[in-house]
């Protein structure tokens, strides 16, 4: 057996070591421009090469969750698209949405900047009946997200393409419900993976449906957001901040004005970042499933693009 690696998050080695542990005589190399074609490739937003050089590829290991560099390359017939399904980044996704809610919430920025002032004063406190927290997308991260959030006994909204159920949650589904989910939400997380059907989903329509003084979260990609947009509306005043992990261009340009945006928060794409150990086991368990023709979680329907 022959796998190919592309782009692995931290050391090439580790993988290598990893897999031979379990496949002593498997040839595992990085692949380059006129490497042998593997049977099997590991991989994060290779080029159109990666592909084109390996027509034979059984399949594709996705060393992350969302698959849309992937999606936009045309990657051979019979090749599966297999993602990474938590693989421990749905707990780093909880942490990081709850803080950047919580902090809103809280109104923390404004406590720190009266302590770098030197001044004692206290807000009003805080309802949370009055900060219904919507959640798009209610996959894999998307309800471990809600599930964290409601530990804080927000009211949780839920959009999906699918309907579903989940305790304690309002759950909207498909286009049709779209509209009705915006409004009974203030805080808005995306948590979509980025389709043509999701594609600048948080626009100026979309966005000015949130309840007043609403509030953005993307941790999903950038192209969900249509960046003029977001910004109009925090200017307007409808929106009262929001927090960016992910950018239309990474890493995001210095003379972006999401840098300097007072109601902006920004970190550099690390909500849930890829865990090499985490990724290792999940993908070795499915590469030992697939030749067997078992069943193997996360792979990609194509026509979907997720
Ligand atoms: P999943 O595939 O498990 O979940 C996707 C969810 O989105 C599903 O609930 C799906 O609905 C819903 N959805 C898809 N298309 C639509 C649509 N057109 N309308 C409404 N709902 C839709 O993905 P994950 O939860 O694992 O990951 C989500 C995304 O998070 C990734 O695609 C990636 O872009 C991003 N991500 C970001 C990271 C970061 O560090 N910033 C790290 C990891 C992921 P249904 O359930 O009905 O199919
Ligand atoms: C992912 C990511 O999709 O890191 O896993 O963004």
């Amino acid at each position: 057996m022959r796998i190919a690696l592309y782009n692995p998050d931290g050391v090439a080695q580790f993988w290598i070591d990893g897999l031979h542990a379990v496949w002593p005589e498997a040839e595992v190399a990085l692949w380059s421009p006129g490497s042998p074609a593997a049977d099997f490739a590991i991989a994060w937003a290779p080029p159109q090469a990666f592909f084109d050089e390996q027509p034979h590829l059984q399949a594709v290991f996705n060393l992350g969750a969302g698959v849309d560099a992937l999606m936009r390359l045309r990657i051979p017939p019979q090749t599966q698209v297999v993602r990474l399904e938590d693989a421990g980044m749905a707990v780093q996704m909880a942490e990081y949405v709850c803080h950047a809610v919580l902090r809103h919430f809280r109104g923390l920025d404004a406590y720190e900047a009266d302590a770098r002032a030197g001044r004692w004063r206290k807000q009003a406190p805080a309802v949370h009946g009055d900060f219904p927290v919507g959640v798009m997308g209610l996959g894999v991260l998307g309800t471990r997200v809600v599930r964290a959030l409601q530990g804080f006994e927000f009211p949780i909204n839920a959009w999906s393409r699918q309907p579903k159920a989940l305790d304690g949650v309002r759950c909207f589904a498909g286009t049709e419900q779209l509209d009705a989910f915006l409004a009974a939400s203030k805080v808005l997380v995306c948590l979509l993976p980025l389709t043509v059907d999701t594609q600048n989903i948080l626009n100026q329509d979309t966005l000015s449906r949130l309840q007043p003084g609403g509030y953005v979260v993307n941790v999903a990609r950038g192209a969900h957001l249509v960046d003029a947009d977001l910004l109009a509306l925090l200017d307007r005043g409808h929106l009262a901040g929001a927090t960016l992990d992910v950018f239309r261009t990474e890493p995001l340009p210095s003379e972006h004005p999401f840098w300097r945006h007072p109601k902006i928060h920004i970190t550099p794409h690390i909500s849930a970042r890829t865990l090499d150990a985490e990724s290792l086991a999940q993908i070795i368990t499915k590469l030992q499933a697939l030749p067997q023709g078992l069943p193997v979680a996360g792979v990609v329907q194509r026509e979907r693009g997720y």
